[in-house]
């Protein structure tokens, strides 16, 4: 299989704010900016929140359908992975509203986390159960989201049990965040040592934790995921610009420790998105 590596974007999540970063997108002019950005400079999936224009996380499937069709206008070949992670606090039937939309790929959280201070994002066994589901009833692959160990072991399970209906899971290690695995060295390993060999995986690093977790998994085979839902600074004190100023540190990285970038046709390949 190839060794290129795949950039998903993370343009906007749904915890970041223009008050963290005045380039974090709300409107569908500046999603599609951003992600086109982030495009330009060589990621080839999006992974998208969307908001209402005054900022509201929201998971309203025409409020997505608006920004997707956007976005493919200008990024004609990206792959779009809408979250159904969504909030906290947003009940599963508004979460999955984007799956309606048949999107290529979709996040599948595969736990529920603490989230700092009260929050707690919550994704029972039946959830994810019906999240798989309904994922597999129209066809999109899932991204299994995991914020610790033991998530990997639910998805793994919930695979094996049949619920999950992809061959060759992909996974992304969410790593750093206040209630999961932490961003080391060692958990990272521990991480990919735990899936099975037929597996891909992306690792995300939150905040100061996002450039480490990129060398690392540049070294290690791995794909990066880096944006505004992750972390918001090109480099200690000095906020990016935009997205693709991210990435386009990514790439600097990966060609400076020898990995090729994947187009987004490659990408389809390397996921097996059929
Ligand atoms: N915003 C978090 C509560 C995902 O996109 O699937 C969930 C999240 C994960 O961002
Ligand atoms: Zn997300």
């Amino acid at each position: 299989m190839s060794n290129k590596l795949i950039i998903t974007a993370c343009i906007s999540g749904a915890e970041v704010t223009k008050e963290h970063n005045p380039a974090v997108p709300y409107t569908v002019e500046e999603v599609v900016r951003e992600a086109k950005s982030a495009y330009d400079e060589g990621a080839s999936i999006i992974h998208l929140h969307v908001r209402t224009d005054d900022g509201k996380p929201t998971q309203n499937q025409d409020r997505f359908k608006e920004c997707i069709n956007a976005i493919k206008e200008a990024c004609p070949d990206a792959i779009v992975q809408p979250s159904t992670g969504g909030a906290v606090g947003m009940s599963s039937e508004e979460r999955l509203q984007p799956v309606n939309l048949n999107p290529e790929m979709a996040t599948l959280d595969c736990g529920t986390c603490n989230f700092g201070g009260d929050e707690i994002f919550e994704n029972t066994e039946n959830m994810i159960i019906e999240f798989a589901q309904k994922m597999a009833e129209h066809n999109v692959k899932p991204e299994c989201e995991v914020f610790d160990k033991g998530m990997v072991d639910m998805a793994l399970r919930l695979q094996k049990k049949g619920y999950i209906k992809d061959e060759n899971l992909h996974f992304d290690f969410v790593m750093g965040v206040n209630g999961g695995i932490s961003a080391t060295a060692r958990d990272l390993v521990f991480m990919v040592g735990s899936i099975p060999s037929n597996c891909t995986w992306t690792a995300a690093g939150v905040g100061k934790n996002a450039f480490p977790i990129a060398a690392m998994t540049i070294v290690m085979g791995g794909h990066v995921r880096i944006g505004f839902e992750d972390n918001v600074y090109l480099e200690k004190g000095v906020l990016a610009k935009s997205n693709g100023e991210l990435v386009a540190k990514v790439v600097k990285m990966a060609k400076l420790l020898g990995r090729d970038i994947a187009s987004p046709k490659e990408t389809r390949e390397i996921l097996r998105i059929k």
